[in-house]
């Protein structure tokens, strides 16, 4: 494991350790948290992105690397919106979020459901075979992004 993927890794097991509650001192700091987790997949998923797109020269050890790293923190963000953090931060979260906690995870379900798939994607070598899996899951990310956030 390389050490993005140790440092997301750990980070996993911390957000699974405590409950909700008891992980964020205030509203602010859930904010915070899922905000900085979907930079982090942004940029990961982004770095993909350039290559199946042809803006960055095709490079398999980069692409199961990111892949990798996209499919850990896909996990994170969703710790971050539970009761009573709809305030607290400039936040783009739209109140649907706290009002459909159902409808909502079911675009969480669909990106945990689809980011593995990707990694086995990377993995086969084949620029076509990634292309193909990373279209899904840009369509949950902007599925959920139209629904959910502002602007
Ligand atoms: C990304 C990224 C998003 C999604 C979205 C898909 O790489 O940062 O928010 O894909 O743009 O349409």
């Amino acid at each position: 494991m390389n050490l993005a993927a140790s440092l997301a890794a750990a980070a996993a097991a911390a957000a699974f350790a405590a409950p909700a509650s008891a992980q964020f001192a205030k509203p602010e700091d859930a904010i915070k948290y899922r905000q900085s987790a979907m930079v982090v997949m942004a940029h990961h998923l982004g770095r993909i992105g350039a290559m199946v797109n042809g803006r960055v020269p095709y490079d398999q050890q980069s692409a199961v690397a990111n892949a990798e790293v996209f499919a850990t923190l896909v996990k994170l963000p969703w710790v971050g919106f539970g009761p009573g953090t709809d305030k607290g931060r400039e936040t783009r979260a739209k109140p649907e979020i706290w009002a459909e906690q159902a409808k909502f995870k079911e675009h969480q379900d669909k990106l945990q459901a689809e980011a593995p798939k990707l990694v086995a994607a990377a993995r086969t070598n084949s620029p076509e075979t990634l292309k193909v899996a990373f279209g899904p899951v840009a369509q949950v990310c902007k599925g959920c992004h139209d629904t959910y956030r502002k602007d």
